[in-house]
């Protein structure tokens, strides 16, 4: 049990929901240091959402709700830390869930598919029973896909994605909206929409976005998606990193 008064209780939080998804078997191995390395990210920008990280998801709610079939892509770290709010999230914006693991394990999907399952989401794409194929015909386990997911998807929003992934999916010419704290990943600059920030915040303020901008006509969110430049987006993410004494 941590104590609420902990100074550093919500990172000790996260932490020990990643430590229970890795006892109960759904996380990838590597998804500690995965963690890890957005924790620091995390701790170098103040833990709060950043300017820049706004724009970002206001742009990409916006490409959500313009999308004919908008998928949000789930993995271990992703489930393990905002369930709850990725259901919410894909209700607001009438998007799929699919289970896309980078570690692709037959036991991993079924826990995972259970889990969604469990949290009231019946219809989880990516199951061991869902109809898979190859992405532009690469014979790969990074490159499989629900075939009514993102198979056919024309936005996909890949929180915490791995940056080979992450290039075939841009290849195939899909709108890609990452959830990455770190502003130099592969995953990060490759993607159309980049939100520096962690899954946690992100996720619940992106269904808020979502209420505000479905009042919105389309033009206004089409303007918004156009407007966008990630590269000069990512430049000002990465101002947000400050290094200071004593903070
Ligand atoms: O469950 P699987 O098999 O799909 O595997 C998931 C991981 C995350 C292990 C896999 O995709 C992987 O190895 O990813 P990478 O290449 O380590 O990239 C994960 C990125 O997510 C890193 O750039 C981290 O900085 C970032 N990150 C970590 N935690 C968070 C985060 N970004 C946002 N919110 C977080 N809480």
């Amino acid at each position: 049990m941590i104590p609420k008064s902990h100074p550093r209780y919500e990172s000790l939080l996260l932490r020990d929901k990643i430590v229970k998804a890795a006892q109960k078997g759904y996380l990838a191995d590597s998804g500690m240091i995965a963690h890890g390395r957005g924790e620091a990210f995390d701790y170098l920008i103040g833990e709060k959402t950043t300017y820049p990280a706004k724009r970002a998801m206001y742009v990409a709610v916006a490409a959500l709700l313009l999308s004919n079939n908008p998928v949000i892509s789930v993995n271990g770290n992703a489930t393990a830390l905002a369930i709850d709010e990725i259901i919410d999230l894909a209700k607001a914006i009438n998007a799929k869930i699919e289970i896309n693991l980078f570690y692709r394990t037959d036991e991993r999907v079924r826990l995972i598919t259970k889990l969604y399952k469990d949290h009231g989401y019946k219809d989880i794409l990516g199951s061991l029973d869902d109809d898979m194929e190859y992405i532009d015909d690469i014979k790969n386990n990074r490159a499989s896909a629900s075939k009514n997911g993102i198979y056919s998807a024309d936005t996909v929003l890949v929180p915490l994605e791995d940056g080979d992934r992450a290039e075939i999916l841009k290849k195939s010419g899909k709108k890609i909206i990452t959830i990455d704290l770190n502003p130099l990943s592969r995953t990060s600059k490759m993607s159309d929409i980049s939100i520096m920030d962690n899954i946690v915040r992100a996720i619940p303020f992106m269904t808020k976005i979502a209420e505000d901008l479905k009042t919105q006509d389309k033009k206004f969110l089409i303007d918004l998606v156009n407007e966008f430049d990630n590269e000069e987006n990512l430049k000002e993410s990465l101002q947000q990193i400050k290094i200071k004494e004593g903070e």
